[in-house]
């Protein structure tokens, strides 16, 4: 077993540990004792600089949520020996949660009710904090989703980036170049004080909320990157995980696509919470908010890619370039369906 688990004040003598999950950045595995299962995570340093600061995070959101909403699911990590929920162990930091009895969680969404439960599970989350103060949170991940900050590293990789990989992006580069307004755009945001700085999950995939067995949604999961945000953040990651049958690893890009039934689950099941809650600004850039994470998704795998993939690794030879390209192509599949999908918002927005 993993000497880690030592530190707990349960006995893991004969637990199995698995591998877990598909997450890039943190390592995950499921540890099963007899009945009870539980998931250990090493939270990835070269992102998470200060671990303790996520630790600080999750105890005050769960106080929070104890004494203002004792029945809502919130899933705290498992206390350790020393009385904290973050084990420095062998020069990294690891956590323990509790496998909630009855749950499951699925990795590829196949069906627009489940879209739905998470999106309104998402809006839950971020509606029930609407008083807390986010000013409270640390930043755990320093301009996280700051567009400006990601174009001008784009920027950038172009003068620093290997001069081959340059030359081999060029359509790719052209293209989030000449959509730069999506830049202008988030700018206009963040200096709109309509657009509330509200507590925002910042990794809406759909590997992140809890079912029950009859395919409800329960809670949202893995709170790290929970910090002060914009909507934009949560209801265009779902968008941009949600929407296509195929994910962002797909190389055969024929098999990107929109799906419109999927889109009207995110539309209707994240304003089913938030509806009351967002100003008329929020909801009209609710078609923004796709535009907004795919394509700062595109720009990250690429700059990673013309860097030499420091930050996300790479699998195979050109793995950034592949999972960028096929970021551009949801892009445009979304753009070709602007006018009917903000129909769709507008009639549910103002419902
Ligand atoms: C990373 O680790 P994972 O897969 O949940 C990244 C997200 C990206 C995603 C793309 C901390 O998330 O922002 O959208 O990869 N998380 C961090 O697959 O950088
Ligand atoms: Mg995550």
């Amino acid at each position: 077993m993993f000497d880690v688990l030592k530190h707990y004040p349960i006995n893991f003598s004969r637990a199995d540990i698995q591998k877990f999950g598909t997450g890039l950045i943190n390592h995950t595995w499921i540890v099963h004792k007899g009945q009870e299962k539980f998931i250990l995570q090493r939270v990835n340093e070269n992102v998470f600089c200060k671990p303790h600061d996520i630790a600080h995070n999750i105890d005050c959101l769960s106080s929070y949520f104890h004494q203002h909403y004792p029945e809502y699911l919130f899933v705290s990590p498992v206390v350790a020996s020393n009385g904290s929920s973050l084990v420095e162990y062998d020069g990294g930091y690891y956590r323990l949660f509790p496998f909630v009895a009855g749950s499951c969680s699925v990795d590829v969404v196949s069906t627009p009710a489940q879209a739905y439960q998470a999106a309104a599970q998402f809006g839950k989350f971020t509606r029930l904090l609407n008083k807390f103060d986010s000013g409270k949170l640390k930043t755990c991940i320093p301009d996280f989703h700051n567009l400006s900050l990601r174009y001008s590293h784009f920027l950038a990789a172009l003068q620093n980036g290997d001069a081959q990989r340059i030359r081999e992006s060029s359509a790719l580069i052209e293209f989030l170049k000449n959509q730069s307004g999506i830049v202008s755009m988030y700018e206009q945001i963040i200096h709109d004080e309509n657009f509330r700085i509200r507590v925002t999950h910042h990794d809406t995939k759909i590997s992140n909320v809890l079912f029950d067995e009859a395919g409800n949604g329960l809670c949202v999961i893995d709170l790290d990157t929970v910090m002060a945000g914009y909507f934009i953040s949560d209801v265009g990651d779902m968008m941009r995980t949600f929407l296509s049958p195929v994910s962002e690893e797909e190389n055969d890009f024929d098999r990107i696509e929109v799906r419109e039934e999927f889109y009207h689950a995110i539309v209707t099941g994240y304003f089913a919470e938030m509806k009351d809650v967002m100003t008329p600004e929020e909801k009209d850039s609710f078609f923004y908010a796709g535009l907004f994470m795919i394509y700062m998704q595109a720009m990250r795998f690429l700059t990673d890619h013309l860097l030499g993939d420091p930050y996300y690794g790479a699998k195979y030879e050109r793995h950034n370039l592949v999972r960028a390209n096929n970021q551009v192509v949801l892009l445009q599949r979304l753009l070709e369906k602007q006018t009917l999908l903000q129909n769709k918002i507008n009639t549910s927005a103002y419902a």
